[in-house]
């Protein structure tokens, strides 16, 4: 008899995780409608995103892994032999084993993308393995927000709005009209109905910047001289909120003489922001309260501008006192669940273990020592950062070990949640380190072209087929997610089930207290008031965060609490940086701006809907709206350029040369913006195709050289890089040569 039930789940296309209802037959999802009961608690947010009907589609894919394979012939021959889990555990642990014993712990790295997996297991088991080495996009996407927010305020800043309380806002280098389906872009498109100013910073007038009341189309790279122009308008003019400044700010006075050197008509010329915008959007911001400054990828990804952009746009915060207040933001709070931090058992890392992290002696703040360094202070208010990404190694320097020996060899990869032949920079590096190890594993959905080169592709649970409890990394007081449809189908497992049985193999014994994934779901939340059940009703756990804490009493020392920074105050100018020999005062150099006109400034990777990253190119419908990779210029540069709409075209850096279709678009003149994430599922998925990743994959033509990264956090360069664009007779063709 067939069994039919409707089963509360969740879409898992995006952070949201929006609550689905799946009905399911005999073990099988058949049919899936929003669920307005649970977060977002809208099926109007829903309906109105493209995504989440996909997830069926997704679910049975033709083109899913879904049984543990094993190359058979060359890597990237595209031969396989299908295996057992248990011949495939068994194997991976042996080799690891000897991995151990010919070299060290150290020899072993693992790869991890953006935010769509539960990566707390693989750092769990690193940490009980003894490696150091998880490469990770962190120095790319919110890193650089997270460190410098910690060390000018003490803790990373949410920033808020609410269309009701918030008076002004200004979105810096993200583009929510594409990048958020749901609660975030509604309150946009709320806000902008409003009287009340919206000030959008972006080189390209994107869905967001068109809602803007004042568009400030930056010249890529230089958002830390246009912030610091602002702080100076609003310093020169008095704009700023005195009282704030002078109870709860360390070194206003060189703040002062520092952005002196910014007047607005100097900015201008560095930023190709008219003078008049920039007083106009200081005067804006300073004068409206509560005024909320939310940045993006755009000022994460800008190499050794991206930390002086976030200290700029932390003082901004600050000296306009927008910190800590309702309708603009506040410090995040630790969550009542069990913490990242723990959960990763960051603290089994032997100490000697830690020194030999690649990033030592070579990243000031993404490492380990750095890491303590903050951390001395956050402590001070019971907070501790998630450890293993905000240390996680600089990929430049992973792959060069595995290319090198240097430092010391590094020799087998696993990959989990991310496909670095797409997303890492520099493709054609990425490419020859794969080649070179001697064990590659993916956990995968999919035949990427990063699990085309592996030794063995383990098929992943996914979608509505695991349990999930989504957080902020452990540094909010906040979660999503809910319960799985459906028991996985084939051979599919979940990532917790490969961590915790290679873990048992290696000698973990007591690392791995919880038999599945739900167990250790229901025992993160064990100390927090809700039961998983009670979580799974809402899909949400929230706990508000008060404002203004710093002004609480602490009863133990009968003071004020302020701020876990070594002033105690927000630190306008750092003395932690000053201790790690770096500039206290957001400093940011000049990018190179072309005047003859036969270059431009590269954007790669302005996200679109519906695809996220390199994923999704399979699913039929999303990809029939969507067929080709996309180059935007503006009108007048196409003309000047002799370019017409449509055509394809050869986009070439000093790295590399990808293809894209032209697409006429507004924005600055001296600016090209791609696509990233492109491969062609279709193209064969073997050497030398490996699908396609050598024709229009934006990472080719970047770069992550740890020369020319920030020294602070290892930031590099994908947006503002010098490129030439030239038209081509056909945009498919396969450019790989080397
Ligand atoms: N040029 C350029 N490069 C960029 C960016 C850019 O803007 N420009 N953006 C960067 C940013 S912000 C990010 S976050 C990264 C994203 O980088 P990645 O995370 O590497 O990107 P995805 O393409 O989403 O790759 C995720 C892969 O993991 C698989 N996957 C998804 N969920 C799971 C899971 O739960 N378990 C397992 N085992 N696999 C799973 C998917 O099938 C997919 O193939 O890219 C970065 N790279
Ligand atoms: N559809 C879709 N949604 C996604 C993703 C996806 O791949 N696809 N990825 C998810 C992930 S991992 C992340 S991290 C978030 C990111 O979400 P966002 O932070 O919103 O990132 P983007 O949409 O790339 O928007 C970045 C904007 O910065 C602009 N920009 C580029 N260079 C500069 C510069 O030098 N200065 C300034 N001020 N702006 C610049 C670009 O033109 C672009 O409009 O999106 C998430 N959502
Ligand atoms: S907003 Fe995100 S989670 Fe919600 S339905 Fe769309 S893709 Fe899925
Ligand atoms: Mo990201």
């Amino acid at each position: 008899m067939t069994e039919r039930t409707r089963v509360r789940t969740n879409c898992r296309f995006c952070g949201y995780l929006c609550g689905l209802i799946a009905a399911v037959e005999d073990g099988r999802v058949t049919d899936i409608e929003p669920d307005p009961s649970r977060y977002p608690f809208d099926a109007n947010l829903q309906s109105g995103c493209r995504r989440w009907r996909a997830n069926l589609e997704f679910l049975d894919h033709p083109d899913r892994v879904n049984y543990p394979l094993k190359r058979v012939g060359e890597r990237g021959s595209g031969k396989w032999r299908r295996l057992s889990w248990d011949e495939a555990l068994e194997d991976i642990a042996a080799r690891l084993q000897d991995l151990k014993e010919r070299y060290n712990p150290e020899a072993l790295a693992t790869s991890i993308g953006g935010p769509h997996a539960t990566y707390w297991p693989l750092h769990r088991f690193m940490s009980l393995f003894g490696s150091p080495n998880n490469i990770g996009i962190g120095q790319i996407c919110w890193n650089p927000g997270v460190w410098i927010n910690s060390l000018t305020y003490g803790w990373p800043v949410e920033n808020e709005l609410d269309p009701d309380t918030t008076a002004c806002v200004i979105l810096w280098g993200t583009n929510p009209a594409e990048s958020d389906n749901s609660l975030f872009w509604r309150r946009i498109v709320q806000f902008s109905r409003t009287d009340k100013p919206l000030i959008v910073v972006d080189p390209r007038q994107t869905r967001t910047a068109m809602r803007a009341t004042l568009w400030l189309p930056v010249r890529p790279g230089t958002d830390a001289f246009l912030a610091l122009g602002m702080l100076r308008v609003i310093l020169a003019e008095k704009l700023y909120d005195a009282g704030f400044v002078e109870r709860w700010c360390h070194g206003f006075d060189e703040l002062e003489s520092h952005v002196a050197a910014y007047p607005p008509d100097v900015v201008a010329g560095i930023t190709g922001v008219e003078a008049g915008k920039i007083r106009e959007a200081a005067r804006l911001y300073a004068l409206h309260s509560p005024a909320s400054l939310i940045s993006g990828r755009g000022i994460d990804q800008l190499g050794r501008n991206s930390a002086p952009t976030h200290q700029a746009l932390a003082i901004l915060r600050a000296v306009t006192g927008n910190l800590d207040v309702a309708g603009a933001s506040h410090l995040c709070e630790m969550p009542d669940f069990i913490p990242e931090v723990d959960l990763e058992l960051s603290a089994a890392l032997p100490e000697a273990q830690r020194m030999k992290g690649l990033n030592q002696g070579r990243l000031m703040l993404q490492s380990y020592r750095g890491y303590e360094h903050v951390q001395k202070h956050t402590q001070r208010h019971d907070k501790r950062l998630p450890m293993r990404y905000l240390t996680s190694a600089h990929p430049n320097l992973a792959w060069q070990a595995m290319l090198t020996g240097k430092p010391y060899p590094v020799r087998a990869l696993i990959v989990m949640g991310s496909n670095p032949l797409l997303t890492q920079a520099d493709t054609h590096l990425v490419y020859q380190a794969l080649k070179s190890l001697d064990l590659l594993v993916v956990l995968e959905f999919f035949k990427t072209p990063t699990a085309m080169l592996a030794d063995y592709i383990l098929p992943s649970a996914g979608g509505m087929e695991r349990p999930l409890f989504q957080t902020h990394a452990g540094i909010a007081n906040i979660a999503y997610g809910g319960e799985q449809a459906v028991q996985p189908y084939y051979e599919r497992r979940s990532d917790f089930d490969f961590w915790r049985e290679l873990g048992l193999r290696l000698g973990q014994t007591n690392g791995w207290p919880w038999k599945t994934f739900h167990a250790s779901l229901e025992a993160t939340l064990e100390p927090s008031s809700i039961t998983w059940r009670q979580f799974c009703e809402s899909g949400l756990y929230h706990v508000p965060s008060p404002y203004q804490k710093h002004e609480q009493i602490d009863p133990a020392t009968g003071i004020e609490r302020g701020f876990a920074t070594p002033s105690r105050k927000v630190e306008l100018c750092s003395q932690t940086l000053a201790e790690l020999g770096y500039k206290p005062l957001p400093t940011p150099e000049l990018t190179p701006v072309s005047n003859d006109g036969s270059s431009l400034l590269l954007i790669t990777g302005a996200r679109k809907q519906p695809f996220n990253a390199s994923a999704l190119r399979q699913m039929e419908d999303l990809r029939a709206a969507n067929p080709e990779p996309v180059a935007e210029m503006s009108a007048e540069t196409a003309a000047r350029l002799g370019l017409a709409d449509g055509c394809p075209l050869l986009v070439e850096t000093e790295y590399g040369e990808a293809r894209f279709i032209l697409k006429v678009a507004p924005m600055r003149e001296d600016v090209v913006s791609v696509e990233y994430g492109w491969w062609y599922p279709e193209m064969p998925a073997c050497e030398p195709d490996l699908g396609g990743v050598w024709v229009s994959n934006a990472n080719v033509l970047t770069s992550a050289n740890i020369e020319t990264s920030d020294p602070l956090i290892g930031t590099w360069t994908y947006n503002g890089l010098p490129c030439r664009v030239f038209a081509v007779e056909a945009a498919m063709e396969r450019t790989y040569e080397r």
